[in-house]
């Protein structure tokens, strides 16, 4: 008797769970996480799925085949602030002055007050987050307190939760924020930037090229204050406790990732990681140091390619794969030597860090803005390879649409919603899209023209093609990917369009 009446209790429990998990139940995936993963200034041919053989990137290869793979996906511009700008706001970042690499102590150049793909995904009711490298500015103005709260930043702009650093790896402060505030920062050792002047006592690169662990490239500045080793743009004094050791800050980061992550496995959430590889100065854990033959640059994307399996392994450990959008991409193309001698150059072995193209970081050829871009979500998007031209750009009209959120007209004029394409549902790209470089370049149909103007061919400091010409450059990219053969006097009519069409476009409002 008494075990029949268990037996009748246990059936009901179990009846009761069925019936409520079915009446709870959403429709299949109607809310899955995001995770958009921008490394910094990695390039086309930089992965073994992108074609690269001196290399492998394993990680990043099943993230690919779990996916699209796109070939004709860009960024707005070939550096770092621009195209975040453009990721955060939908809007090119040429519209508005001030869009251009910013220094460390930067103010915020993101308004606090319009739409932006954080806000969305918030409005939405999704929890978000940024983990890694900004770029985008802090606080009102240049001059700030770094020891007090520094804001506006990210979470003024959006992100619930903030885990960055402020601009690049080579620029000071060289110390992470979170929320607000300077991590492990110590009241009686006041943090305090300077771009224009030396503050305080610390040795500088340029004084002091002894102390180095990594030389600075001539020409190429990075020779103020020296932190780990290593000489930075800018000049800071105190936050000694504060401030990073290169060889962690990514395996930082991939902690602070996987900590939102485990803490949000119940509740939808966008994650943008901003990853730090393969910028410089390129110092991976140690671990990395010599793994890949081609010297530090190539050491950092295998770590790059590590912290992509973390990711992946986490999200299968916690049964989220299925139900998370893992974007991954790169905010601007290749460079090899960006300021430091760190073997880059005479390790490259033939490595093709920019594929097929020509260009790379700084230029409006094809190499500067074409980057690796893929979208997987297991279960949903069947896996793939397309062609179609899609952009960061579109990230906020698609999941505007996704998550049926209203956006303003001031954020459409040049975002476009293209989900069914990151879906994989259509292979229908953007019909017209700029690059920019030093010079802006719009795309049509398979055809790029870049606009005339003054500036050197060639970048002998970074040793890449800008792009620039006095000439029309017109190139027929589908059948031209390496932009060898200028048809502009061939085509005076479609250079004609195409300036037209561009100048329509900037006139814009
Ligand atoms: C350049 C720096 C380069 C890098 C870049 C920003 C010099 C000579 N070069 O001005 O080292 O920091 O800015 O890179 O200062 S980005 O990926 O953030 O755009
Ligand atoms: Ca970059």
């Amino acid at each position: 008797m008494m075990i029949n009446r268990s037996v009748l209790m246990l059936a009901f429990i179990a009846s009761a769970i069925t019936a409520n998990s079915q009446t709870k139940k959403k429709p299949v995936n109607s809310r899955p996480n995001v995770i958009y993963i921008c490394a910094d200034d990695l390039g086309y041919g930089d992965l073994s799925c992108y074609g690269a053989t001196k290399i492998n990137t394993p990680n990043v290869d099943k993230l690919a085949a779990s996916g699209i793979r796109f070939t004709n996906g860009h960024c707005t511009s070939a550096t770092c602030t621009p195209s975040r700008y453009a990721f955060m706001t939908g809007k090119y970042p040429w519209r508005k002055q001030g869009t251009g690499i910013l220094p460390g102590d930067a103010a915020l150049i993101i308004p606090t007050d319009k739409a932006t793909l954080p806000n969305i995904f918030k409005r939405a009711g999704y929890k978000t987050a940024i983990v890694g490298k900004w770029h985008l500015g802090l606080g009102e103005a240049v001059a700030k307190d770094w020891n007090g709260e520094v804001k506006p930043g990210p979470n003024e702009v959006g992100f619930d939760y903030s885990f960055i650093f402020p601009a690049t790896a080579d620029r000071v402060p060289t110390v992470f924020l979170e929320n607000h505030k300077v991590v492990a920062l110590d009241s009686n050792d006041p943090i305090a930037v300077d771009y224009t002047k030396k503050v305080g006592n610390d040795p500088t690169g340029r004084e002091h090229p002894e102390l180095l662990k990594l030389q600075s490239s001539p020409g190429q500045g990075h020779d103020q204050t020296i932190v780990n080793g290593i000489g930075r743009i800018g000049y800071m004094t105190g936050g000694k406790m504060a401030r990073w050791v290169d060889e962690e800050v990514s395996s930082t980061f991939l902690a602070k990732a996987e900590g939102f992550i485990e803490d949000h496995q119940k509740q939808p959430f966008f994650l943008y990681l901003a990853l730090t590889e393969p910028h410089v100065p390129r110092m991976p854990a140690t671990r990395f140091k010599g793994k890949s033959g081609l010297g530090l640059r190539g050491d950092v994307i295998l770590q790059l390619d590590w912290t992509i399996g973390e990711i992946r392994k986490q999200l299968k450990l916690h049964n989220m794969d299925k139900n998370t959008i893992v974007i991954f991409t790169s905010d601007n193309g290749p460079v090899l030597d960006d300021g430091y001698q760190d073997e880059a150059v005479t390790k490259l072995n033939g490595h093709t860090p920019a594929g097929p193209m020509r260009g790379g970081k700084y230029s409006a050829l094809e190499g500067g803005t074409r980057i690796p871009f893929i979208v997987s979500w297991p279960g949903n998007i069947k896996p793939g390879v397309s062609d179609a031209l899609v952009s960061q750009i579109d990230m906020l009209a698609s999941f505007s649409s996704f998550l049926k959120q209203s956006i303003p007209a001031d954020n459409s004029i040049d975002s476009e919603n293209m989900m069914n394409t990151f879906l994989g549902k259509s292979n229908k790209g953007r019909s017209v899209y700029i690059e920019q470089g030093g010079a802006l370049a719009i795309v049509k149909d398979g055809w790029k023209f870049i606009t005339p103007g003054k500036g050197a061919a060639f970048d002998k400091l970074v040793g890449i093609e800008t792009g620039n010409s006095p000439e029309p450059q017109l190139y027929r990219l589908k059948d031209d990917i390496g932009e060898k053969h200028n048809l502009a006097t061939q085509y005076p009519e479609k250079v004609k369009e195409l300036a037209e069409l561009l100048n329509t476009i900037k006139q814009k409002k």
